[in-house]
């Protein structure tokens, strides 16, 4: 038994989770260096849906973002969340990109790498993983969770071991939607601890009310670190609150160690911002309650509003319990993949058009065609024939590695963006969102925007990586 380590979501899933990633970079620098001071494990600060939310909704530089939190958090480990081989976007990126990104993230301040596939198939994480030990960072990953027939125990062991085997400095079991249940956690940890040798840690959602005893149940089978987020940005779609987690340890062989005084005036700086959202429509009360639906339907809460946002653009929100319904089979028919990006927005579309039409696979998006010809990896069990004709016809199924099929792209990326360059990083932030970059790059000249690439210096870091 040993004390629990605990990394704070707040400056990326916690408000992603919330208030669709809205955070501004001047609502997180006045208490950064306080959240500094707590002692957490990590603080995860970047990657997922921010670095895209920056540069669409709020007009800044996600490096620079990165840079400003590096200077101000000088103690504690800074993480981020890498979607594999898709990066920050929602597609394959050729391995140069990859190299070169994972790069500039260490470079500019990250520490722990969270890499996870959709597919948890382990060859969309090997670029990654390499270029992050390369560049002397923590390479974590993350097997996403689900539930199905073929999703057992021992497929999740085997998804640990496999990435112990590509290099894995830890893994982390990421339930997206919060389904893992406190006893089916208990003996995955048990499973996967006496099978692997790297340190454990757990994030879930509270979701569907359950995530709190679930992380109990980690805990006293051995879990190494769970994620969780200061109580304002808290419960609801997103993770369990830090204080309680904090202050149910405490005195108990798995104390974190971490001060409940400091933890309250952090909240209290935090609880007039979630006012603020609440009042301008942001922060919406359904999404912090109890949603016990995503038990049945494993839908996550950023997929579910994306559902209701599909459904009332075309008149239809009465068919949405339709839809929920039909998200299920169309997993089935799918052989199974995780909800999660970009699995689980294919998932819904395909789910709301076969809804609308009267008709499964009537019409069929090219991202789910792409997944049905391997081009995302490997489904979780083979699709059937049948699935595959009706959607791909006789087109035949890419076994190899999706990436081996696409050519470098930097030289050329560099090139075509040549006006606009004024760090390195920005031909990184143009690989992934094209058309968002090139009018980023344009506000940025024309609103004389003066680029920080200042960073923190090298001497004022005072832990080991
Ligand atoms: C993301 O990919 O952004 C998640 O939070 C899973």
């Amino acid at each position: 038994m040993s004390k629990v380590k605990i990394t704070e979501t707040i400056f990326r899933d916690a408000h992603q989770s919330l208030i669709a990633t809205r955070m501004k970079t001047e609502e997180m620098l006045p208490i950064a260096e306080k959240l500094d001071r707590v002692g957490f494990h990590a603080l995860e600060v970047w990657g997922g849906a921010t670095f895209d939310a920056c540069l669409r909704f709020l007009n800044e530089d996600p490096w620079e973002r990165l840079r400003k939190i590096r200077k101000v958090i000088k103690n504690t480990k800074l993480q981020m969340l890498l979607r594999g081989q898709n990066l920050l976007g929602y597609k394959h990126y050729p391995d140069d990109v990859v190299e070169e990104f994972v790069k500039k993230s260490i470079y500019n301040g990250i520490d722990i790498i969270r890499i996870f596939d959709a597919l948890n198939d382990v060859r969309n994480l090997v670029t990654a993983v390499n270029a992050t030990k390369k560049a002397g960072g923590h390479a974590q990953t993350a097997i996403s969770f689900t539930i199905s027939p073929v999703h057992d125990i021992d497929y999740y062991v085997k998804k640990a071991k496999e990435m112990e085997e590509i290099g894995a400095d830890s893994i982390c079991i990421k339930d997206m939607s919060g389904i893992l249940l406190p006893y089916a956690a208990e003996e995955l940890i048990k499973k996967i601890k006496e099978e692997v040798d790297l340190p454990i840690e757990l994030h879930s959602h509270f979701t569907s009310g359950i995530a709190n005893l679930t992380y109990l149940k980690a805990i006293e089978a051995g879990v190494d670190i769970i994620d969780t987020a200061i109580s304002p940005f808290a419960l609801g779609t997103s993770q369990p609150a830090t204080e309680p987690m904090v202050a149910s340890l405490k005195d108990t062989p798995y104390d974190t160690g971490l001060d409940l005084n400091l933890l309250n005036e952090i909240a209290e700086y935090f609880r007039p911002i979630r006012d603020k959202y609440l009042k301008e429509g942001l922060l919406n009360p359904k999404v912090l309650g109890v949603n016990a639906k995503t038990l049945i339907y494993q839908v996550p809460g950023g997929m579910l509003s994306n559902l209701v946002s599909q459904l009332e653009q075309q008149g239809s929100l009465d068919k949405f319990e339709k839809v929920l319904e039909e998200v299920p089979k169309v997993r089935e028919d799918l052989g199974y993949p995780p909800l999660v990006t970009p699995m689980s927005q294919m998932v819904g579309t395909q789910a709301v058009f076969n809804v609308i039409l009267g008709e499964r696979y009537k019409m069929v998006p090219s991202e789910i065609k792409n997944y049905v010809k391997g081009l995302y990896g490997r489904p979780t069990i083979p699709i059937s024939d049948e699935i595959k004709k009706k959607i791909i016809g006789d087109t035949e199924v890419y076994e190899g590695r999706p990436a081996d099929l696409l050519q470098p792209q930097l030289e050329q990326l560099k090139n075509e963006i040549k006006e606009y360059i004024e760090q390195e990083e920005d031909v990184l932030t143009y690989a992934l969102f094209p058309q968002i970059a090139i009018k980023f790059f344009q506000y940025r000249q024309t609103s004389k925007y003066k680029i920080d690439n200042t960073l923190l210096d090298i001497e004022e870091k005072t832990y080991p990586i």
